[in-house]
């Protein structure tokens, strides 16, 4: 049988900038859904990269008195510290502006379009905002000003190439309207198709795809017409496709990994993701991606997180104080992945406190701590000898109540399931919860059965209770694997479990942390 495979990307960040928290909040996510399925054994490849092209970059790389290669190779190195560091798995990282791997992507793209007959020149006259890099119309213009960027758009009067998406219109719907392209959450179906039946002028219009070389030369130039630049989202969406090797010599992981089995992008760039180019792809007869996840804003002070609104939050302090597993927690579990959220100093600290030195920390050192000190950490067992958790045990999930079966049923039967239909459904929050239902069971078996009063009438239960919760523990690092992934490693390595003689023995040889996993924060 055919290995499954599973392809994920992240957009390509501006390479203008730093990255901050909501950039670092999309690759946490990504990364946490390739991890995942890489542990599910599927053949798994998970991009991200760098967006260099366009006169944003121009103008600010001259600010800085840098050529704008020099500017966005110091910015990419940056970008790629703070990859490392949040511990991002991506098999590869993408940058528009490389030659070699990106262009013959691009350009073989151009030539599928215009094979097809859907690229044309034509005068161009209009405003264009340098903060969008796109054309804006009067309608949108708020005291002669974009919205977005508060500054005045240029006019600009040029022959550009331009594409025809107005061709692709219908069927853009009816693969929207029938899910045969999926985007959650679904109210975003429903916004691009009012965009679509509503905003003719706006969105059906042909798209500028090219425009002269303004300035200086950067960017990719148009194959058959080099005066002509490519418009930077048509270079920067192709990335999806030129990473895979897509226009060069060798397309073998194109022809692997493509389609896309979910494209992770902020809900800022849906039109570009959900209408351009699934129209680029329609025309270049190239398979849809399966699924777009649009996630919402991190918001500081209720605005979105932006350099140019001037309330960045980095990623960087919040490791510096309380290390990248908690913000990776803090992203997976804390935040809805299809809402905006606003982070506040403060809640980081009373969720660290509360799931995390209190919840999961809490209970590994209260367990393993019983463990070395009544067994000198060897314990051995199996699913079956585990007592039952108490009567007034109940199910995170509504009514049902596990009273009367114990933990290595509870977690096969209900806490397993729950977790891999939330993951696979991309619901990395749910999933999370479900992580620390099991903590709290785990919490509760504890207070059931007190095994340091236990230990001093009945070593054997004594014994039965604690390989319960190592067990439970052993499920948690692994539901968290992806999620925490140095935490898990951590966890695992306190435990040191293997396979005993018999058929469903596990063995322990546990050792009680030196020092708690997660430190309380005053
Ligand atoms: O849009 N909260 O790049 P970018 C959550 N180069 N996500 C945020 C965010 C916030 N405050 N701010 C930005 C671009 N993002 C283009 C993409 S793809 C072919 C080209 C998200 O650096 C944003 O929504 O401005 C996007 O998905 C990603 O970060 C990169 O944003």
């Amino acid at each position: 049988m055919d290995e499954k495979k599973f392809y994920i990307t992240t957009a390509i960040f501006y390479a203008n900038a730093q990255l901050h928290l909501g950039h670092a909040y999309e690759l946490i996510l990504a990364d946490i859904l390739a991890r995942y399925h890489r542990s599910l054994g599927e053949k798994t490849f998970f991009l991200t990269g760098s967006d260099e092209h366009g006169d944003k970059i121009i103008r600010t790389a001259q600010k800085e008195g840098l050529t704008p290669q020099a500017f966005v190779n110091l910015n990419v190195s940056k970008m790629k510290e703070l990859i490392a560091t949040l511990g991002i798995s991506n098999d590869s990282f993408i940058r528009t502006s490389d030659s070699k791997v990106h262009w013959p992507g691009a350009q073989k793209m151009w030539k599928a379009l215009e094979a097809s007959g859907d690229i044309y020149k034509a005068t161009y006259k209009g405003l264009y905002c340098v903060g969008c890099e796109a054309f804006i119309t009067e309608k949108e213009l708020v005291n002669g000003l974009c919205q977005h960027h508060n500054t005045a758009p240029e006019q600009i009067e040029e022959e550009n190439y331009f594409f025809r998406l107005s061709k692709y219109v219908p069927e853009l719907k009816r693969l929207l309207e029938s899910g045969d392209f999926k985007i959650t959450p679904r109210s975003k179906v429903r916004e691009m198709l009012a965009l679509l039946n509503t905003d003719a002028e706006a969105i059906l219009s042909d798209v500028s795809l090219s425009r002269p070389e303004r300035e200086i030369p950067w960017g990719i130039p148009v194959p058959s017409d080099p005066s002509q630049l490519m418009y930077v989202w048509c270079d920067a969406l192709s990335n999806y496709i030129s990473a895979l090797g897509y226009g060069q010599e060798d397309e073998k992981n194109f022809n692997i990994f493509w389609p896309a089995d979910v494209q992770v992008i902020g809900k800022d760039i849906v039109r570009f993701h959900a209408l351009l180019w699934p129209a680029m792809l329609l025309s270049a007869k190239i398979p849809l991606p399966r699924e777009l996840l649009v996630h919402g804003f991190v918001t500081s002070g209720g605005k979105k997180m932006s350099k140019s609104v001037g309330n960045v939050l980095s990623a960087d302090e919040f490791i510096a104080d309380y290390g990248v597993p908690a913000l990776r927690y803090y992203c997976a579990r804390e935040v809805s992945p299809t809402e905006d959220w606003d982070l506040t100093r403060e809640k980081f600290k009373e969720v660290y406190n509360a799931n995390l030195a209190n919840g999961l920390g809490n209970l590994v050192s209260r367990t393993l701590k019983m463990a070395e000190q009544y067994f000198g950490g060897n314990i051995a067992g199996d699913a079956a000898s585990v007592p039952a958790v108490g009567a007034h045990t109940s199910a995170g999930a509504g009514d049902v109540t596990f009273a009367g079966l114990n933990i290595p049923y509870i977690v096969i039967n209900d806490i397993l399931p729950r977790y891999h239909k939330h993951m696979l459904a991309y619901e990395v929050n749910k999933a999370t919860d479900v992580a620390w239902e099991l903590i709290g069971y785990l919490d509760q078996f504890i207070t059931d059965y007190e095994p340091f009063k236990l230990v001093k009438t009945d070593k054997e239960k004594t014994e039965k209770v604690l390989w319960g919760l190592l067990y439970g523990l052993r499920e948690v690092s692994n539901m968290i694997a992806p999620i925490m992934p140095e935490t898990s490693v951590a966890i695992d390595e306190l435990l040191k479990s293997k396979n005993g003689e018999h058929e469903g023995e596990i063995i322990f040889t546990t050792k009680a942390p030196e020092q708690p996993l997660f430190k309380r924060k005053d």
